[in-house]
C-alpha cells in the first residue's frame, strides 16, 4: 500500500521500518516540491499503520542526504514573476509545504531516524533535526548555510538554533559553519554515530527491532569533537544582542580564526545576518509551530526583495561567488527593515497547520 515510487523519493514498508529514500543525487537530493508533497501524505498514513513501528530516512548516491531546498526552481519561479509575469504559486506553496512537513516530522508519533551520511543542508536538516534521531558518518556535512544566499536559516531553525548550547545557533546560523560527525555528536545534533560501510546493514537490522536497541548497538565513538576548543570563543563573540555587536567582538578577539570567521561573514548578505540573529533570539521563547509560521512571514518578504535572488545567482546559478547585496552594508539596513520580516503579509496568508 505504502510502497510508491516517483522519480525523486521512494517509499517501502520493510518489516516494522517505512523507508524514505531521496532519489535525486545528480542533485544532491534537493528537496523539491514534489519530493514534500509525496513525502507528507506517505508519513500520514504511516503514523496510523499499526505494522509501522519506525520510519527510516537516507539519501541514494553516496554524497548528500538531502542538499537543501530546490532553491533553484523556487528563484527561477519568483524571477519569471518579477519580470511582470503572474505570480508563480511555487514561490509561496514551496515554503508552505515544507514548513508543514517540518512540524509534521516534530510531532510525528514514532521514532523517525535520519540516516544524514553526506550532504546535510538547509531543507536536509530540517527534515532530520525534527524527528527522533539523527545517524551521523564519517561523510556527513551538516550546515545551516542560507545567509550565503540571502535567506535566513529556516526550516525550522528557529526552533532548533537557540536550543543548543551556549551561542552556538547563532553561530551556525550567521556564518553557515560546516561540522562533522564528532562535532555533531557533541552538540547533540547527531544522536548516533556509524561508519558508512556499516549503514545498510544498520537499515536491514532496523526493519525487525526497536530503533533505540538497534542504534545503541551500532553506535561507535566519531572521536575527538574539534569545536570545543572553539565553544568559549563562539560564546563570547555571539553574545551581542546586534549583528554590528558580533563583528565588534571578533575584531576584538584578533585570532587568526576569527579575523577568517569575521572576513567570511562579511561576504553574507547584510540583511540576513540582522533578519537571522533576530529570528534566532524570538525563536527561543517560540514553540515548532510558532517559529515555523514566523518563519514563513519572514521567507514571503525575503521573496519579495532582492538578496535571495541575487544569493542564487551567485552561488547555484553563475558561481561567480560575488554577490551584490541590497543594502551592502550593515548601517543601511534599517530596525524598520528587520522588523518588517517579522509582521504579517497584508494579504493575510499564514502557515497553518492541520491534524
Ligand atoms: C546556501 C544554501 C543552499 C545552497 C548553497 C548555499 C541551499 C540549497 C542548495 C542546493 C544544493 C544543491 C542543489 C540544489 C540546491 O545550495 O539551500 O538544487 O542541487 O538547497 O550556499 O542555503
Amino acid at each position: 500500500m505504502t510502497d510508491r515510487s516517483f522519480d525523486e523519493i521512494a517509499f517501502k514498508r520493510a518489516g516494522i521500518a517505512g523507508q524514505v529514500v531521496f532519489t535525486r543525487p545528480k542533485a544532491l537530493n534537493a528537496l523539491t516540491l514534489g519530493m514534500i508533497q509525496a513525502l507528507a501524505p506517505t508519513l500520514a498514513d504511516w503514523a496510523k499503520d499499526n505494522a509501522v513501528r519506525q520510519i527510516v530516512q537516507w539519501g541514494d548516491g553516496g554524497k548528500a542526504f538531502c542538499a537543501g531546498g530546490d532553491v533553484r526552481a523556487v528563484c527561477e519561479a519568483g524571477l519569471a514573476a518579477k519580470k511582470g509575469g503572474k505570480a508563480d504559486p511555487l514561490i509561496r506553496d514551496f515554503f508552505f509545504e515544507e514548513y508543514r512537513l517540518n512540524r509534521q516530522i516534530a510531532r510525528f508519533p514514532k521514532p523517525i531516524v535520519s540516516i544524514i551520511d553526506g550532504i546535510t543542508m538547509g531543507g536536509g536538516v530540517g527534515l532530520s533535526i525534527h524527528g527522533r534521531y539523527r545517524v551521523a558518518t564519517e561523510r556527513t556535512l551538516f550546515a545551516m548555510p542560507e545567509s550565503a544566499i540571502g535567506l535566513f536559516p529556516d526550516v525550522g531553525g528557529g526552533y532548533f538554533l537557540p536550543r543548543l548550547k551556549g551561542r552556538m545557533g547563532a553561530f551556525l546560523g550567521l556564518t553557515g559553519e560546516r561540522l562533522k560527525a564528532a562535532d555533531l555528536v557533541h552538540l547533540g545534533i547527531a544522536t548516533h554515530y556509524v561508519d558508512s560501510v556499516r549503514v545498510p546493514d544498520l537499515i536491514k537490522a532496523l526493519e525487525t527491532e526497536a530503533a533505540d536497541v538497534v542504534l545503541a548497538r551500532f553506535h561507535s565513538d566519531p572521536g575527538a569533537a574539534p569545536i570545543v576548543a572553539r565553544e568559549a570563543i563562539i560564546d563570547r563573540c555571539f553574545a551581542p544582542v546586534s549583528v554590528e555587536g558580533i563583528f565588534a567582538a571578533l575584531d576584538k578577539e584578533g585570532q587568526e580564526w576569527t579575523v577568517k570567521l569575521a572576513d567570511r561573514l562579511r561576504k553574507m548578505s547584510p540583511t540576513s545576518l540582522k533578519v537571522s540573529l533576530l529570528q534566532i533570539e524570538k525563536g527561543a521563547a517560540l514553540s515548532i509551530e510558532d517559529a515555523l509560521r514566523m518563519e514563513f512571514r519572514m521567507v514571503r518578504r525575503a521573496m519579495e526583495g532582492d538578496d535571495f535572488y541575487e544569493g542564487i545567482r551567485a552561488v547555484l546559478i553563475d558561481k561567480d561567488h560575488a554577490p551584490k547585496w541590497k543594502p551592502a552594508t550593515l548601517a543601511e539596513v534599517s530596525d524598520a527593515a528587520v522588523q518588517r520580516y517579522f509582521a504579517p503579509m497584508p494579504d493575510g496568508d499564514e502557515l497553518v497547520f492541520v491534524d
